[in-house]
């Protein structure tokens, strides 16, 4: 395995990489040829090479990371192989319960590799939602007793503990962690991009929703670029930002936080923006909105078919028909557009009472420049909070 000397980044030009292509040779050299995961963008470079390279049966997008390590597990029941999961650490609180109760020693003691992306490790800076993942990921995997290291940046050394960990899933037969910090992995370009012929940016789509709510409504936003690019909208407005509700972590949750409001409030329309990565990871909670059945809810997703906010690795959003799934879940009305005119034809529909769902067709991308949210976490419930009593 080779590192190379970054030599764009003068403040840390001497800090050391490892090539994706490299790093995963070793693993097929040590017997390693089944992947699945939800990519993170600590991993992008080291995902990407992997869904590039890597053919469709050996590397599965999971709806989620609990999905992933179950996948891992029936591929080692129908091969005797280890199957490497990838996620990133946010995505540990979903791989518990099958890391617990089935592949553990204590229950079906099925082996299997975790690459863990490091967000929020202490003493680098995040965002506010890494920071206390960070502190605890590590302490996760001693509590559920996984043995791990974290992957040194330097070539030698990572190749030593790649056949470590090996050595050690081999002989125990249970599973391990490379723990992966920041810019671990060199530079890889994903080649095999989705194809996407949708020509309105998910950030015209949702200026064009958020400019169409009445003034009490409420939104309630997913994780990654979604939210970032709604705040920025409120901010480009002159508008305050207590009537969103950002949901920075706790991925494919967000349509149950509105689903909470929405109950309790029944006088405002809630809007959920969910993406179909998030949507796809929780897609359970769609039945829970049918059931309950709020006659002012909104769920509008806007899909672009795809990871886009962690490096644009595929979702399986442009394979199924959300329509048809809001349908089956009891929503009253859902249909699926991908103009501008078409948005708003359906956004004039969406006056009417019922529980609905918009599908937004859109390309992938963001804006280069794209801002973060400036206010906490915190700040932005308590805004929320307010808002509501009002
Ligand atoms: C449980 C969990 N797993 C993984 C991530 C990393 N992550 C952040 S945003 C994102 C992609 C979201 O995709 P989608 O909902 O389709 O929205 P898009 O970024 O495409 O707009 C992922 C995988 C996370 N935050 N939480």
């Amino acid at each position: 395995m080779y590192a190379h000397k970054r030599n764009t980044d003068i403040d840390s030009w001497n800090e050391e990489m490892i090539t994706p292509k490299l790093f995963i040779e070793k693993l097929r050299a040590e017997g390693v040829d089944f992947y699945t995961g939800v990519p993170d963008s600590l991993l992008k470079n080291v995902c990407a090479y992997i869904t590039d390279n890597v053919d469709e049966r050996h590397n599965i997008i999971a709806a989620n990371e609990g999905g992933a390590v179950a996948l891992a597990a029936g591929y080692h029941l129908a091969t005797g192989k280890v199957g490497c999961v990838y996620m990133q650490n946010s995505g540990e609180g979903n791989a518990v319960n099958p890391l617990a109760s089935l592949t553990d020693k204590e229950v079906y003691h099925i082996p299997v590799l975790l690459l863990i992306g490091w967000r929020g490790r202490p003493g680098v800076h995040d965002e506010p939602q890494h920071v206390k993942q960070g502190k605890i990921t590590t302490g996760l995997l001693n509590v559920m007793g996984i043995n791990y290291e974290v992957l040194s940046k330097e070539e030698a050394q990572a190749t030593k503990q790649i056949e470590k960990a090996m050595c050690c899933i081999r002989e125990t037969g249970d599973a391990y962690a490379l723990v992966i910090e920041k810019d671990t992995f060199d530079s890889y370009i994903l080649q095999n991009t989705v194809k996407n012929d949708y020509s309105m940016s998910r950030e015209e789509a949702i200026r064009i929703v958020a400019a169409s709510l009445p003034s009490n409504a409420v939104i309630v936003s997913t994780t990654g670029m979604i939210s970032r690019e709604l705040f920025e909208y409120r901010t480009a407005r002159g508008q305050g930002h207590e009537r969103d509700f950002l949901t920075v972590g706790s991925m494919g949750h967000a349509s149950q936080i509105a689903l909470g409001i929405a109950l309790h409030h029944p006088e405002r329309k809630v809007y959920c923006f969910d993406g179909d990565g998030a949507s796809i990871m929780h897609m359970g909670n769609m039945a829970i909105v049918g059931s309950k059945h709020p006659e002012n809810y909104v769920h509008v997703i806007f899909n672009n078919g795809a990871h886009d906010s962690v490096g644009g690795q595929p979702t399986v959003g442009h394979e199924i028909d959300l329509v048809e799934i809001a349908h089956a879940m009891h929503y009253d009305h859902a249909e699926c557009v991908w103009t501008p005119e078409q948005l708003k034809e359906a956004l004039d529909d969406m006056f009417t009472q019922g529980l609905q769902l918009i599908e937004i067709r859109v390309k992938k991308g963001n804006r280069k420049d794209l801002g973060r949210p400036t206010t906490t976490p915190i700040q932005n419930k308590e805004a929320l909070m307010e808002f509501l009593k009002k």
